[in-house]
């Protein structure tokens, strides 16, 4: 399996979820940050090709299906490795996975992390963002605070979340006004796979700015 990833982006939730299931894939890099207005590959070929939007992630299932959008991306790793339990199989335990997956795309992700990122977002974007953040901050610390993950159990969607929480030194949000959810981001860090996925991350996004 292929999965198109830049480095830090959202497409680190997959990164993430592999690890947690003890797989691994073929990562293929986008230049998402460095040359604005295009989506290059490596090999200088045009990614937009295979993802039209331009975004991460994408991946490439091993029977050349290309998969999009961030929650079903996940999903589809968790069903590939059902062993590491990252989703649950079916019933009110999957919609509820799917209500923090689309929580967090929408809600976290785009609502809120995105206009206090991008430098092109206006001042009033950005002031419209910072008032939505006590509401959906405020219901996430009350999840948080009854439990160590989102569900019972690791899954997919604490890939997605602790991916999105990563970002807050940079969007100016101060974890540390929300203690649960500062406390249940430390603790993700402390998981191997998510301590690998986000090193490696990390190292490619400073390879990526020195280029
Ligand atoms: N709706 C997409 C959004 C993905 C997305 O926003 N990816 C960002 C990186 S975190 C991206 O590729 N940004 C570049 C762009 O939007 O052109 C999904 O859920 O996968």
């Amino acid at each position: 399996m292929q999965v198109y990833f830049a480095p830090l982006a959202c497409s680190a939730a997959t990164r993430i979820a592999l690890y947690e299931a003890g797989a691994t894939a073929d990562f293929v890099y986008v230049d998402i940050h460095t040359r604005p207005g295009e989506r290059l590959l490596a090999d200088g070929s045009d990614y937009r090709a295979i993802n039209p939007m331009g975004q991460v992630p994408a991946i490439r299932t091993s029977s050349g299906e290309v998969i999009t959008e961030n929650p079903v991306v996940l999903q589809y790793v968790a069903d590939l490795h059902p062993h590491a339990q990252l989703a649950p199989a079916g019933g009110m335990e999957r919609y509820r996975l799917q209500q923090w997956l689309n929580f967090i795309a929408t809600e976290l992700h785009k609502g809120t992390y995105i206009p206090l990122l991008d430098r092109r977002s206006p001042d009033g974007a950005k002031a419209f963002a910072r008032q939505k953040l006590a509401l959906r901050f405020g219901y996430l610390s009350q999840q948080l605070a009854a439990r160590p993950f989102l569900l019972g159990y690791f899954s997919v969607a604490d890939a997605y979340l602790i991916t999105v929480l990563n970002w807050s030194p940079y969007a100016g949000i101060d974890l540390a006004q929300w203690p649960q959810i500062e406390a249940y981001a430390q603790a993700l860090k402390q998981r191997p796979a998510v301590a690998r996925a986000l090193a490696e991350e990390t190292a490619a996004y400073a390879r990526e700015m020195n280029h």
